[in-house]
């Protein structure tokens, strides 16, 4: 439980798609929001994370069609592998929401209404163009652009033309020009900040935010032909989650406090809508803002852009090989270091994956955390020794050395910097590795006359390996608790910084030996 009054914190994932099953991708942003959620927790704030599934829309009922099932039973089914994601993965989300959710469906209905009786919703004819696989519409300036061919599938855009309800988003221009120039941090990272402001220049235009073709969606208030929007229905997730559309209810009675959202984590393919529809629908609604929307790259595997035409998607079965071969960790830490949380795309290889879980899991702190106490076991009868506080060799100043990566690790989080914060850990085991091979302290150990200066040693090792595995718990959560359990350190406390103060390791501490990452065989994942 985070202290009383401790600092809110926000975190949400996209909703996905319940068309198909989960991958990589979802797998990746649900991750990496975990991460921040659990660092956050262990910084002692009061953490709200979000996921859950989209399962309306024509995509949907199509797939269902196509399936021979109704489109419940289908988003019934693949819901359920997302759920499983959560438990795969060990996913720490507050809650986890669907659009079928009836206390989701009532409160879409409430924001509609709420807008259109506020002018910003009107009923109106659409001439554009349609882009089926992501139900987005594009104006004609935009389809020239993309030469009418959807960007992510690569197939036809549709002509279309129909009745629909819109949202007056031209109203909200000024406004959404003004939000970007008052906060920077709005959309990161920088590079797409700049695209959408690109797109900003020229010039806002209502959208659609009703259809009339299909059937399975929220209804729209006293129009009987129209289900709304598919992507009106999922922004809404963020707010109807926290019960904001209907203020009598337990949801909101116990949540509401939790918007506005710190961050919203989403793939760049659907940045648009998250950093300008859904601020202008917030403001039409007079609700708060999120403080940032982070818009991550993509994966691509084995130096491919993913496709299913192309079969290379790393679906759950074979992120379950990884799993089952490295541990949930080395999943975690690889995403967590190698992954396109910037500007650019990363590449999913298994090479990749094998050398960065030998060369920093196994070689780096798995080796250091059983070196560091085996010989504790060894020279010091299993139990932490005293630092005597005398020069112990090595030429490094400890307290101060590990300070400024505590620091360094801390602000590099805040900044969504998840290699920099994990890099920073682990440059104190670097450190710790080096001063072994400075100091010695397995010759030393030899000499009785050289007992304290042994000591000395593997009090600072010891010490130092703590901190940096309180700093990377967030990322390598199951090797911390082993750590935690061999090294008796007891659990987490709830205030990051202070875990990481020097000196917290007690001497007289048991000190077991741990094998934290086993060495794995090159070939252990299968390819493709
Ligand atoms: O777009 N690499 O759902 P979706 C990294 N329902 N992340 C990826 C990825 C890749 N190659 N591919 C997908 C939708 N993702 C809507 C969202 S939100 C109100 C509605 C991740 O199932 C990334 O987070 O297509 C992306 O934004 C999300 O999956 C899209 O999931």
């Amino acid at each position: 439980m985070p202290p009383m009054n401790a600092p809110r914190h926000t975190i949400t994932t996209p909703i996905y798609y319940v068309n198909d099953r989960p991958h990589i991708g979802h797998v990746y942003t649900t991750t990496i929001c975990d991460i921040w959620s659990r660092f956050e927790r262990l910084l002692g704030k009061d953490v709200f994370f979000l996921t859950g599934t989209d399962e309306h829309g024509q995509k949907v009922e199509q797939s269902a069609v196509a399936r021979g099932v109704s489109p419940q039973a289908l988003a019934d089914e693949n819901c359920a592998e997302f759920r499983r994601v959560m438990s795969l993965f060990d996913i720490t989300n507050d809650e986890f929401i669907r659009t079928t959710d009836p206390r989701h469906e009532s409160q879409v209905q409430a924001f509609v209404d709420r807008l259109m009786d506020s002018g910003d919703v009107y009923l109106g004819t659409f001439e554009g163009w349609y882009d089926a696989g992501q139900e987005e519409y594009y104006t004609e300036t935009k389809a020239r652009e993309v030469e009418y061919l959807s960007p992510i599938s690569g197939k036809p855009l549709d002509r279309a033309t129909e009745e629909n309800y819109y949202f007056r988003l031209s109203a909200y221009q000024d406004r959404v020009e003004s939000l970007f120039a008052a906060n920077p941090e709005f959309v990161r990272p920088e590079a797409r900040r700049n695209e959408v402001l690109g797109r900003l220049r020229e010039g806002l235009q209502d959208v659609p935010i009703s259809r009339t073709n299909f059937t399975w969606g929220i209804g729209v208030p006293d129009a009987p032909d129209h289900v709304i929007y598919v992507w009106i229905d999922a922004l809404f997730n963020y707010i109807t989650a926290l019960g904001l559309g209907d203020p009598e209810s337990a949801w909101f009675q116990s949540r509401h406090e939790y918007w506005p959202a710190t961050v919203q984590v989403i793939g760049k393919e659907i940045l648009w809508f998250h950093a300008v529809i859904w601020p202008a629908l917030l403001m039409a609604l007079d609700l708060p803002l999120p403080k940032c929307v982070y818009a991550h790259s993509f994966w691509i595997s084995e130096g491919q852009k993913m496709s299913k035409s192309l079969g290379n998607f790393i679906g759950l079965e074979q992120l379950n090989q990884y799993v089952e071969a490295y541990g949930q960790d080395a999943l975690r830490y690889f995403f967590a270091t190698q992954g396109p949380v910037g500007a650019t795309d990363s590449d999913f290889s298994r090479r990749q994956f094998h050398e960065t879980y030998t060369t920093d899991l196994v070689n780096t702190l798995g080796n250091c955390a059983s070196r560091t106490s085996a010989m504790i076991g060894k020279y010091c009868e299993g139990q932490c020794p005293t630092d005597s506080g005398a020069c112990a060799g090595g030429g490094v100043e400890w307290s101060q050395f590990t300070g400024a990566q505590v620091a360094t690790s801390i602000e590099a989080m805040d900044r969504f910097d998840l290699a920099g914060s994990t890099g920073a850990a682990m440059a104190i085991v670097r450190r710790v590795d080096a001063f072994i091979n400075d100091t010695a302290p397995f010759k030393l150990a030899k000499d009785p006359e050289q007992a304290e200066r042994v000591g000395n040693i593997l009090y600072r090792c010891a010490e130092a390996v703590r901190i940096a595995t309180c700093l990377l718990e967030a990322v390598i959560p199951q090797a911390a608790g082993q750590l935690r359990e061999a090294w008796s350190l007891g659990p987490a406390s709830g205030d990051l910084a202070d875990a990481c103060r020097w000196g917290g390791l007690h001497p007289g501490t048991s000190i077991k030996k741990v094998a934290l990452f086993p060495r794995i065989e090159t070939d252990a994942v299968p390819a493709g």
